[in-house]
């Protein structure tokens, strides 16, 4: 090859890998105007929730998810394009919810997940929506705060804040772990343990089912706000559910589906319209 063969050989290589380049490049714009929120499937939304979390989430009779977390999310994502039969909920075990966002089961996991530093190692939340108490679930008159809990059995909910909470500050007590409220609260109407720690309304809500049980003790847990869990990094994604969050909290959406959910609840400032 002479010096000029060579030249045309450089130049037409120089043309191939431009081609090339360009060709990525739109395939990657492309793909990233088909999927902008690094969905598993762009075509729909895959929630991981819970089954009896009442009134957070929950399952109705007919296996349809609902509540307030679950409302309030399908009221977010349909201001993203999403309608509700594109979004999929399936029930889940509190304990595997951030671990199958991480693993990319789940696009996103709502159960009033709170949000703590420990779980923002695995996962990322969206902005706050929900801010309440840990609260004691028990038939016991003699439990009203934790020095009546010694000795006692109390049921946690594994993976919950409520069992990092009584780890630490429940000295003396017996903790009983279980995979979820139901058969926590089973164990509770049969004896095997005295009290169950869980979510205040969802307290309240079994409470107004087996009237036998109070709601005895309420710990504050505003620095660990509920917000929508999803994978580490997915930014668009987060950045999307904030600004569609933000605007269902300003319109009085947020308002309106907590009086229903929540109803006789105090009414938060934080999350209502700003004027
Ligand atoms: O930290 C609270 C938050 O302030 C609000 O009251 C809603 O519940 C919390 O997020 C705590 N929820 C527990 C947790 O994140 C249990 C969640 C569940 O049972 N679904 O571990």
């Amino acid at each position: 090859m002479n010096r000029s063969g060579i030249f045309a050989a450089i130049a037409s290589l120089r043309t191939g890998v431009l081609a090339y380049l360009l060709a990525v490049g739109i395939a990657s714009v492309a793909a990233a105007a088909d999927n902008p929120y690094n969905l598993i499937d762009p075509k729909g939304i895959s929630v991981g929730t819970m089954g009896d979390a009442k009134p957070y989430t929950f399952a109705t009779a007919d296996g349809q998810f609902t509540g307030f977390d679950i409302e309030l999310f399908l009221n977010v994502v349909s201001r993203m394009g999403f309608s509700k039969d594109k979004v999929t909920f399936t029930g889940q075990e509190f304990s595997a919810l951030m671990p199958s966002v991480a693993n990319e089961r789940f696009d996103v996991a709502v159960a009033a997940i709170g949000t703590t530093e420990a779980r923002k190692k695995t996962v990322d939340f969206s902005d706050g929506y929900l801010a309440g108490y840990l609260s004691i679930l028990t038939p016991d008159a003699a439990i009203k705060d934790a020095t009546g809990l010694k000795g006692k059995r109390l049921g946690v909910v594994q993976g919950t804040l409520q069992e990092v909470y009584a780890t630490k500050n429940f000295a003396g007590t017996d903790l009983v772990k279980f995979p979820d409220n139901n058969s926590a609260v089973a164990a509770l109407n049969n004896g095997t343990i005295d009290a169950h720690f869980l979510d205040y309304e969802a307290a309240k809500q079994y409470g107004e089912r087996y009237p036998s049980l109070k709601v005895a003790v309420n710990i504050p847990s505003f620095d660990a706000p509920a917000g929508f869990v999803i994978r580490k990094g997915n930014d668009a994604f987060r950045t999307a559910l904030n600004k569609a969050l933000h605007e269902a909290m300003q319109d009085g959406t947020w308002k309106t589906l907590y009086e229903k959910w929540f109803p006789g609840s105090p009414m938060p400032e934080q999350y209502l319209p700003k004027k």
